[in-house]
């Protein structure tokens, strides 16, 4: 992994990958794309090469490649599960048609591919505490379908085409650098900002809605080790459950609590995000991705409400 192009540049993990491979490669060697200008202000543009890219034109990608010449595409562009339940067909054009054209632009031009699943992927009949690597995949969101359809692409190319697929099935990702892109898990970063600006929050889920979660850091180190591990090591080549801890609102509120104690929360649920979260698995079994490549989450619930907090709350003013 030497020459990067990253899709969808411009969200909440690219913002945060972008910059990592940058400090690890130079910053001239990641090429980052989305189908938005983020501003000039925007790290990612201001750090390093920037080109404005719809990555389900397959002509955009295939000049976008040739100019930059990548050996590895982080394929980030994507619709999230509440976005894609409100529009399914501009969720599985870009979701899927992005995906296709990104692999055959790998086919062609013998490129790495990261794909970032999640545990969207999975529904109402999979085991949900723990979920396992290999199991029964029956999303009932558009979003999730797109995911599960998306492994099973990366499969095919590798295994017809020789295509070098990777992929992780990511849990909802807490990151104070870009907000969130409209998914269900977007909750976990609101309340963050919403209890350092006004000591309260309304949440969207209910109290008791546990779901798999991870700091950003750990997603974006995750991403990077998996690229970098050895191909023959891995078994999977649609995607890797991955995972650092379980939340419910109810439990990050208390935890918050120990740092904010005034911090109230109330709740007016979204019945179509409530869905979506009770279809999703409660806790995934991340021990492939650990036999596979050694992977270790870092940050739990504590650790990262306390780098959440340090990053978010203004500094204190001690005086002249
Ligand atoms: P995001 O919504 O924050 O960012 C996605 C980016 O894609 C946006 O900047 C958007 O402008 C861009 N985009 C949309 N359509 C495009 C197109 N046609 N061409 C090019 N760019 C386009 O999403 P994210 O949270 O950064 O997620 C990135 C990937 O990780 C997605 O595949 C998502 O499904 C997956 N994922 C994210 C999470 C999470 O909690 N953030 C969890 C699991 C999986
Ligand atoms: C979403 O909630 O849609 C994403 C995800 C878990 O895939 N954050």
């Amino acid at each position: 992994m030497k020459r990067i192009l990253v899709t969808g540049a411009a969200g909440q993990i690219g913002t945060e990958l972008v910059l990592r491979l940058r400090e690890e490669l130079g910053a001239e060697a990641v090429l980052a794309t989305d189908l938005r200008f983020p501003g000039e202000d925007h790290p990612v543009f201001a750090g390093g090469p920037f080109r404005t890219l719809d990555c389900t034109r397959g002509e955009e990608l295939g000049l976008a490649v040739t100019a930059h010449r990548p050996d590895t595409v982080f394929h980030l562009a994507a619709l999230l599960s509440a976005v894609g339940e409100r529009d399914p067909l501009a969720a599985y054009r870009v979701n899927l048609g992005g995906l296709m054209e990104v692999l055959e632009v790998a086919r062609a031009g013998k490129l790495a591919v990261f794909t970032p699943s999640s545990i969207a992927a999975f529904g109402p009949d999979t085991p949900r505490d723990p979920t396992p690597q290999d199991t029964i995949q029956r999303p009932t969101s558009m979003y999730g379908v797109t995911k599960v359809a998306g492994e099973l692409l990366c499969d095919y190319y590798h295994h017809r085409f020789g295509v070098d697929t990777r992929g992780l099935r990511f849990p909802g990702l807490i990151s104070h650098s870009a907000p969130p892109g409209g998914g269900t898990t977007d909750w976990a970063v609101e309340i963050f900002h919403a209890a350092v600006a006004e000591g309260r929050y309304t949440c969207f889920l209910g109290a008791d809605t546990q779901l798999d979660m991870m700091y950003m850091d750990d997603a974006v180190r995750a991403a990077m080790e998996l690229m970098e591990a050895d191909g023959s090591a891995l078994r999977h080549r649609n995607a890797y459950n991955i995972t650092a801890f379980q939340l419910t609102p109810g439990g990050l509120a208390g935890i918050l609590r120990e740092h904010i104690p005034d911090f109230s929360i109330d709740y007016d649920v979204d019945p179509v995000r409530q869905a979506i979260a009770d279809s999703w698995p409660r806790r995934i079994d991340d021990s492939a991705a650990r036999e596979a490549w050694g992977w270790s989450p870092r940050f739990t619930a504590r650790s990262m409400t306390e780098t959440m907090l340090h990053a978010l709350r203004p500094p204190v003013n001690h005086g002249p």
